[in-house]
């Protein structure tokens, strides 16, 4: 099975069908080359103050940065593009009323970086959660070109059904190739590893998975951006942040210092596919 690349025309109907066929798929020239260029020089500062990874998965030479939601203003315009939000929701949707921000991350490999370990991003949970759950979508930004020869990802098109002990054959793996401002989407079961960079410069990729409401997120929003951060954010970033309850019970809280009972927090209530209601994170330190 091939990896599909579509135009940036694709709509979401079209980006779920390759999904449900493949578990992953391209849509090229997304982004124009000025989006993509601020994005960088807002996160390059952080980026270059990253060490490099501490294992061979993390990758020796590969740089992952993340609370990315609060430090750059383009990446929560892409958090919430139209594309890609709507394709998460539909997706994710048979399994949740809500969908949350799983992590914001970078990842930059360096000339020199080996070929990641191939694996299924939904083992981030172990491997508890039932197979017929779809627990996440993802995807990937390319922030430069993504060529066979700088690591652009690997993937197993079709090994999103495959039972979890089948090895792909080399002729099965393909490469996201793509240009500077195409995206990556791939499910998180399909079988997929970042490339080894033989070029003689970084590869960049912005990763933004999203995942079912009620499961605990990879990065750590409410310590990667705090309420008093995420407080001026649009109601949807903050919804998707965790700033809400993911279904009747989950995720209430009270103010710790409110002695009174009169400080007003609204939570939005961001339900699949309708519009966030007002949030006041503005009395939280
Ligand atoms: O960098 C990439 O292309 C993929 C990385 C990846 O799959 C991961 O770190 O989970
Ligand atoms: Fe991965």
């Amino acid at each position: 099975m091939m990896l599909k690349t579509l135009g940036p025309e694709a709509e979401v109907k079209d980006v779920l069908a390759a999904l449900e066929e493949a578990g992953a798929v391209i849509v090229r020239d997304v982004l124009d080359t000025q989006t993509v260029d601020q994005f960088n020089e807002e996160v390059m500062p952080y980026i270059e103050r990253t060490p490099m990874g501490r294992d061979d998965f993390a990758g020796r030479s590969t740089k992952r940065t993340g609370a990315l939601a609060a430090r750059s203003a383009t990446c929560r315009d892409l958090i919430v593009n139209e594309l890609v939000l709507n394709t998460a929701e539909a997706f994710l949707q048979p399994f949740t009323s809500k969908i949350t921000l799983h992590l914001t991350q970078t990842i930059e490999i360096h000339p020199g970086n080996a070929a990641q370990q191939i694996h299924r991003d939904r083992y981030a949970w172990g491997t508890y959660l039932p197979t017929s759950v779809e627990p996440q979508l993802n995807t990937i930004w390319a922030m430069t070109d993504f060529t066979e020869e700088n690591g652009a990802t690997h993937c197993v098109p079709g090994s999103h059904r495959w039972p979890w002990e089948q090895k792909p054959k080399p002729e099965q793996i393909c490469q996201a190739e793509m240009s500077k401002g195409s995206v990556f989407f791939y499910t998180g079961s399909v079988l997929h590893n970042g490339g080894a960079n033989r070029s003689s410069a970084p590869r960049l990729g912005l990763n933004l998975t999203y995942c079912l409401g009620w499961l605990r997120q990879e990065e750590n929003q409410y310590l990667s951006c705090p309420p008093h951060l995420a407080k001026n954010f649009d109601p949807k970033v903050q919804a998707l942040l965790g700033y809400t309850q993911g279904e009747y019970a989950l995720g209430y809280f009270s103010d710790p210092l409110d002695e009174t009972g009169q400080r007003e927090i609204v939570a939005p209530e961001y339900v699949l596919g309708g519009i966030p209601e007002a949030i006041t994170l503005g009395g939280l330190p």
